[in-house]
């Protein structure tokens, strides 16, 4: 019984020491935490910078408010080959031959972000050089990426092409290869949006990149992931 007793306080010696360094080390680090807050609070409010370009420029026009970009659809046996066409500022990305058909720019699922200040507009030369259908259209997305193989469903179409003041048909039919058509949106509001293909299936299959038009951009540019 007594070696049983002995044992116990041994243990509530322990717990207690434990619980007193525990306490120290609690301690110490509630005052170096509170040493580490500034001394008196931020008395001025930061102002506001606007973002430095951290992309790449595209050609636009400051009078018009307008940004040129072209687009293309590369065929699978393009991508193969090494990247170093220029499409009016957009450099293209192949991305190893993944992204056959269901590219805009060798780029595909929104690694090419297009960045425009906010309400300009944009006009895209859109050319598929694919032996596929395809066209090209703005979506004020609902979801974060193409879930419907109909990308409307999945958001607003703002602007669309082929076919832009007839009805949004011709942009699931698309273009046949060799053939160019152009989009234009006029004042783009605030906010992040896709340009996707309407063909069906073919945003769901990675055919869309992103465009933001934001108040803190000062001069339009994209990046590509
Ligand atoms: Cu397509």
């Amino acid at each position: 019984m007594r070696k049983i007793e002995k044992a116990e306080s041994r243990i509530t010696i322990a717990v207690v020491a434990i619980a007193v360094i525990i306490l120290a080390v609690a301690m110490i680090y509630l005052v170096s935490y509170q040493r580490a807050l500034p001394v008196s609070p931020q008395t001025s409010t930061p102002t506001p910078t606007k973002a430095p370009i951290t992309g790449k420029r595209l050609p636009h026009d400051d009078s018009n408010k307008t940004v040129y970009v072209t687009l293309v659809t590369h065929h699978e046996s393009e991508i193969k080959q090494e990247g170093g066409e220029k499409c009016e500022g957009i450099h293209i990305m192949f991305d190893g031959g993944k992204e056959g058909h269901y590219n805009f720019n060798g780029s595909s699922n929104g690694k090419l972000v297009i960045y425009i200040p906010a309400e300009w507009s944009l006009v895209v030369k859109y050319i598929n050089e694919d032996d596929l259908p395809h066209s090209v259209g703005i979506i004020a997305n609902n979801t974060p990426t193409p879930r419907s193989a109909d990308p409307t469903k999945d958001g607003k179409l703002i602007a669309w092409a082929p076919d832009g003041k007839l009805g949004i048909s011709g942009y699931k039919e698309g273009i046949g290869q060799g053939e160019t058509t152009v989009m234009i949106a006029t004042s783009i509001p605030k906010g992040v949006y896709w340009i996707a293909c309407g063909v069906p299936g073919h945003a769901m299959s990675g055919q869309w990149i992103a465009l933001v038009s934001s108040d803190t951009v000062t001069e339009p540019y994209y990046i590509t992931a």
